[in-house]
C-alpha cells in the first residue's frame, strides 16, 4: 500500500468513528496518524517492516501502528472492517460534499437513517433536511447543489490522488525483467484534472510475467479481465487500470494512440489520411509499408509536424502551431524560483515559519511569500492589523535565520462580500506581497459577484488574485463573476491571477488561465501549501499551466527577484523599480 492509501483508511476511520460518536481524542489520533502518514516521505510498508520505526513517528502511537501493519500485510484492519459493516462507504463519502461534515453526516444517518446519495437527494428535495439541528433551508440547499456537482464528477480520480497510485503501478512493471519502457498514457499523460481511468504501456519482458506483476499488485482489488497482450485491473480506491504490452517497434504508435485525446488521435489521422497513409495504434503506415511507429517523433514528423507535448493534445489548435513549428516552450516546474502562497502554523498551516522557509529553500526557490489568513477567517487564526504589525519582526527575524533564501512578508486578505478588504490599507502598506482571495458567500448572482471582485482588485494595494474562481473539483462550483471582465481588470491594474496547485482546486483552470493570458495578465502559480510536504505539489499547478500553453515568460515567479519586483503591481507610494539598475542584479545573486 503506499503512503496516500494507507492515510486515506485512516482518516476514513476517523470519519467513521465520529459519525458513531466515538470518543474525540481516538477521533484525533486517527485523523493525526492519517497526516502523519500521509506527510511521510519515506515508504509506510518499509517502515512497517522494522521494529519499531512506525513508533517511532511523532504522532504514532503502539495501536496505531499495529492497525498500519495490518493494513500494509493485508490491505485492511479487522477494526476498519466492523466500522465499515456499520458504516456504509457512502456514508463516509458524505463528509466529502461541500458543506457536510462528519456532524452533519451522523445527523443524516442517526435521524433519518440515510445510506446512500439517492437517499440523500430524495429527502433533501422533500425538505427532510431543513428541520434537523445544525441545518436549515440554505443547508439543504447547499447539499443539493454539492450532489450535482459531485455526479458531474462521478467516477473520475483527482490527478494528484491517481498520481502515487499510477507510479507505484508503473514501478512495478518496469522492475520485471526484460521490460524496456513502461508508460502513463491517456487524460493522466495529458495531465487532466481527473482521470476516468490510467493507461498503462508497456513493452519488453515475458508477457505472462508482466501481467502477473500487474494483476497481483498490492492496490489491486479485482483483476476484470486478462489476456495475452491485455489486462484490466480495479484498484483498491476505485480507479480502473488498464495495462497493454506492445511491440518495441510500435510502441511509438501506441503512446500516440493511447495518449489521445480522442479529438486530437482524429485530427492527426485526417493529416495521414490526406497524404493516403493510414494512422493507428500499430503505425503510421502507406499500405504494407510503415512510414514510421517507433517513436511519437518520428511519426509527427512524418506527418509535417513538430513533436506536441501531451498538455496540449486536445485539438484545440495546437497541430496547427506544430505545423508552423509555433508550439509554445511550455513552462516547466524547474523555472520556477518562488513560491508565493504558503501558509504556516501562525494561521492554519500544520508546519512552522521555519520549516516552512527551510522547505522552500530546500526546493531550490530563491525566494518565497508567506501568506497568512487574514481575521474574516477567524477559524484559521487570521491576522488582524496588530498581528500584521507584530508579524513584520516575525518575518524580520525569520530572514535573519534564514539568508539563503529572500522572504516577502504576505498576506492573502479576504475579499469580504461587498468587496472591500478585511484589512486597512494602512495594514496593507506593511506588507511586501498581498494576495487577495474569496472564502466565503460563494454563492452569488453573477452581476453582484463580478462587481464584488472588480472593487477588491481595484485596491491599488492588491498584487495577485489568489484561487481566483474558489471552485473545488467535485464539491464547489466556481464564483460566478465574468472572467472576461476580471482578467482585463486585472491585466490593466497589473494584477497577477494565481494558478493555485492545490489539487482539489487547480484554480484558474485551463480555460480560465489560458483567457486570462490573452487579455494580458500576467500569472502565478503558487500551492497554498499548509504543510512543508505540499510544496511538491506545485507540480499540479504547472500541469494546468502548460494545459493552458504558458511559458516561463507567463508566469512572474519563474522570474530573478529583481525582475520580479520590477514586475509585479507596484505599491503606492514605493519608488517606481528601476530594471536598469545593475546593483540590484548583483544582490540577488546574493539571495
Ligand atoms: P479518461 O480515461 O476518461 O480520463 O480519458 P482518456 O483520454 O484517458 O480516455 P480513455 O481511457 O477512454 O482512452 C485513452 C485514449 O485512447 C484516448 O485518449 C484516445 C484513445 N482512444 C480511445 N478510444 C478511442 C477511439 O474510439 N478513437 C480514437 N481515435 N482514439 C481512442
Ligand atoms: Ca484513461
Ligand atoms: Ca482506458
Ligand atoms: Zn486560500
Amino acid at each position: 500500500m503506499t503512503n496516500a492509501e494507507v492515510a486515506r483508511v485512516l482518516e476514513r476511520i476517523a470519519v467513521m468513528l465520529e459519525i458513531e460518536g466515538a470518543n474525540s481524542f481516538r477521533v484525533r489520533a486517527y485523523r493525526e496518524g492519517a497526516r502523519v502518514i500521509g506527510a511521510q516521505g519515506g515508504s509506510v510498508t518499509a517502515l512497517a517492516g522494522e521494529a519499531g520505526a512506525l513508533e517511532a513517528l511523532k504522532g504514532i502511537g503502539k495501536d496505531l501502528a499495529g492497525r498500519i501493519r495490518d493494513l500494509v500485510a493485508t490491505g485492511t484492519t479487522p477494526m476498519y472492517d466492523e466500522l465499515r459493516s456499520r458504516v456504509p462507504d457512502a456514508v463516509v463519502d458524505f463528509t466529502e460534499l461541500h458543506g457536510l461534515g462528519p456532524k452533519r453526516v451522523k445527523t443524516l444517518f442517526e435521524a433519518l437513517d440515510i445510506r446512500d446519495r439517492t437517499a440523500l437527494e430524495a429527502a433533501a428535495k422533500a425538505g427532510r433536511l431543513r428541520d434537523l439541528p445544525g441545518f436549515g433551508e440554505k443547508v439543504e440547499q447547499n447539499v443539493l447543489k454539492a450532489l450535482a456537482t459531485a455526479s458531474q464528477w462521478a467516477g473520475r480520480m483527482l490527478l494528484a490522488r491517481a498520481w502515487p497510485l499510477a507510479h507505484a503501478l508503473a514501478g512495478r512493471v518496469a522492475a520485471v525483467p526484460g521490460v524496456t519502457r513502461v508508460e502513463l498514457a491517456g487524460s493522466f499523460r495529458r495531465r487532466r484534472e481527473t482521470v476516468g481511468d490510467l493507461d498503462l504501456l508497456a513493452c519488453g519482458g515475458e508477457s505472462e510475467r508482466v501481467m502477473t506483476a500487474f494483476a497481483e499488485h498490492a492496490s489491486v482489488a479485482e483483476v476484470l479481465g486478462r489476456g495475452e497482450t491485455k489486462c484490466s485491473v480495479r484498484l483498491r480506491e476505485g480507479l480502473q487500470v488498464d495495462l497493454r504490452v506492445v511491440p518495441e517497434e510500435s510502441f511509438g504508435a501506441a503512446l500516440l494512440y493511447f495518449t489521445g485525446s480522442k479529438q486530437h488521435n482524429i485530427e492527426l489521422r485526417r493529416l495521414a489520411i490526406a497524404r493516403g497513409w493510414s494512422l493507428n495504434e500499430y503505425g503510421l503506415t502507406h499500405g504494407e509499408r510503415v512510414v514510421a511507429a517507433r517513436t511519437e517523433e518520428e511519426i509527427y514528423r512524418a506527418l509535417g509536424l513538430a513533436w506536441i507535448p501531451p498538455e496540449l493534445r486536445e485539438a484545440l489548435g495546437e497541430v496547427e502551431l506544430a505545423a508552423a513549428d509555433r508550439l509554445p516552450r511550455l513552462v516547466e516546474v524547474a523555472d520556477l524560483r518562488a513560491d508565493l502562497h504558503v501558509h504556516t502554523t501562525r494561521s492554519d498551516g500544520r508546519d512552522d515559519l521555519d520549516a516552512m522557509i527551510a522547505a522552500a529553500e530546500a526546493r531550490g526557490y530563491s525566494y518565497v511569500a508567506i501568506t497568512e489568513h487574514s481575521k474574516a477567517l477567524a477559524m484559521a487564526n487570521g491576522f488582524d492589523a496588530a498581528r500584521v504589525r507584530e508579524s513584520v519582526q516575525e518575518i524580520a527575524a525569520a530572514r535573519t535565520r534564514h539568508p539563503g533564501i529572500a522572504v516577502l512578508h504576505g498576506l492573502e486578505v479576504d475579499i469580504l462580500a461587498d468587496g472591500a478588504l478585511d484589512l486597512d490599507d494602512g495594514t496593507l502598506a506593511l506588507l511586501d506581497w498581498v494576495i487577495v482571495s474569496i472564502h466565503s458567500r460563494f454563492e452569488m448572482e453573477p452581476a453582484a459577484a463580478t462587481e464584488r471582485v472588480l472593487r477588491a482588485l481595484a485596491n491599488p494595494f492588491v498584487q495577485a488574485f489568489g484561487h481566483p474562481t474558489g471552485r473545488l473539483i467535485g464539491s464547489r462550483e466556481p464564483v460566478p463573476f465574468d472572467v472576461e471582465r476580471v482578467a482585463e481588470a486585472a491585466a490593466a491594474a497589473g494584477v497577477a491571477m494565481e494558478i493555485n496547485a492545490s489539487p482539489d482546486r487547480l484554480d484558474l483552470s485551463d480555460v480560465h488561465a489560458r483567457l486570462a493570458r490573452k487579455r494580458g495578465c500576467r500569472l502565478v502559480v503558487n500551492t497554498d501549501a499548509h504543510a512543508a510536504a505540499q510544496l511538491d505539489q506545485v507540480r499540479f499547478g504547472v500541469f494546468q499551466a502548460r494545459r493552458a500553453g504558458l511559458t516561463a515568460a507567463d508566469v512572474l515567479n519563474t522570474l530573478p527577484l529583481d525582475e520580479f519586483r520590477a514586475a509585479i503591481r507596484p505599491r503606492p507610494g514605493a519608488p517606481p523599480a528601476r530594471m536598469d539598475d545593475t546593483s540590484s542584479h548583483t544582490r540577488r545573486d546574493r539571495d
